[in-house]
């Protein structure tokens, strides 16, 4: 497919350099072993060769990883998303009615699934006019799009494909109030400092009246225990295991490695002291792992690599989090089942 559809085209120079498959880019490359992403070897050589072998999550999402990770969302361990679907259909809709937003900016949109509940009452309150959906994977945005330009006839919809993680730029100036949202806990995803700068991106662009919504996944406590959180990352169906996976076949097709998928196991727990999920794969026999250019990477049998930190939250760890960005918390919710959290703030005073 070669037709970008709005003003995506315009924008692809603003996204990093990484390639991922699915991406134009990726189309471009024939033989993998001859015409490798260097930016991404060496990235992925560099977290294999720290003591705690890591990966990152970016990679899991080819078109195979982002199916799969819609598969998690509807599964019955994943409360994640029902969870903040709900709060984003209760208490979301009267923030929305106070702030009434012009633009509604979603970063790391996937899917917009969720965007919905959002969309529909920025319609009902008459403010809203533009949909700006960031995400780093083209292909899944240029769905997204046609099917909410489709839904919402009177909204330009107008997408940026980009990495979330690098600073924030759009081609026309967004009209205020903007209203940025970071869904899904996806914040999760950036542990430290990599998170305030992600948070400092958006804060960065936010006049007085714009607002930043975000869903964050609570820590255990209250009504919600351990064993919650860790079964959401362990399903029965094994669906979580193979999105775990699917990372070692974007790296074996992108990179031309030779990972063998049925030598490696999912690996999902809580870490307590860190409050937050952690997955690994885990080797189980001592291997080596080929990389173009002769180089390769062993594992031990029973050693692990990190594929995913998914952070947890609790309403201090978000406001800490949100001062370390310029930003204050104006507005906080959770559900009943103390599972999953909602927070507005705007840009702090200074
Ligand atoms: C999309 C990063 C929020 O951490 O829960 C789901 C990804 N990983 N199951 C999460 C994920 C395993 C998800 N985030």
């Amino acid at each position: 497919m070669t037709d970008r559809g709005g003003g995506a085209a315009s924008l692809e120079s603003t996204a990093d350099g990484v390639v991922l498959p699915g991406s134009p880019e990726a189309a471009q490359v024939e033989d993998p072993a001859t015409a490798v992403n260097q930016a991404m070897l060496e990235e992925v050589l560099a977290g294999l060769a720290q003591s705690q072998k890591e990966l990152s999550p970016k990679y899991f999402y080819d078109h195979r990883g982002s199916e799969l990770f819609e598969d998690i969302t509807r599964l019955p361990e994943y409360y994640l998303t029902g969870t903040e679907e709900t709060l984003l259909s209760s208490a979301v809709p009267a923030w929305i009615e106070e702030i009434r937003p012009q633009t509604l900016v979603e970063l790391g949109a996937g899917s917009a699934r969720k965007t919905r509940a959002l969309l529909d009452a920025m319609v009902r309150v008459g403010s809203g006019k533009v949909f700006v959906p960031v995400d780093v994977s083209g292909d899944f945005l240029r769905n997204t799009v046609l099917q909410v330009r489709t839904e919402y006839p009177g909204l330009s919809v107008e997408p940026v494909v980009a990495d979330i993680t690098r600073p924030l730029e759009f081609a026309d100036p967004l009209s205020s109030p903007t209203l940025f949202v970071l869904l899904g806990s996806t914040i999760g995803n950036f542990p430290g400092p990599a998170g305030v700068s992600l948070l400092s991106h958006a804060a960065d662009l936010m006049g007085p009246e714009d607002r930043l919504l975000m869903g964050a996944d609570l820590r255990p406590g209250g009504a919600k225990s351990r064993a919650d959180v860790e079964a959401a990352y362990n399903d029965a169906a094994g669906v979580t295991a193979e999105f775990n996976l699917n990372v070692l076949r974007v790296l074996n097709r992108e990179l031309g490695t030779d990972f063998r998928l049925d030598r490696f196991s999912h690996l999902a727990y809580y870490d307590d002291e860190h409050g937050r999920i952690e997955m690994h794969l885990r080797s189980s026999e001592a291997q080596t792992v080929r990389f173009p250019g002769g180089r390769s990477v062993e594992f031990a049998e029973g050693e692990t690599v990190r594929t995913e930190i998914s952070g947890k939250y609790d309403r201090a760890a978000i406001e800490g989090l949100l001062a370390k960005a310029s930003l204050a918390l104006d507005r906080w919710t959770q559900d009943e089942g103390d599972r999953f959290s909602m927070s507005l703030s705007r840009r702090a005073a200074t």
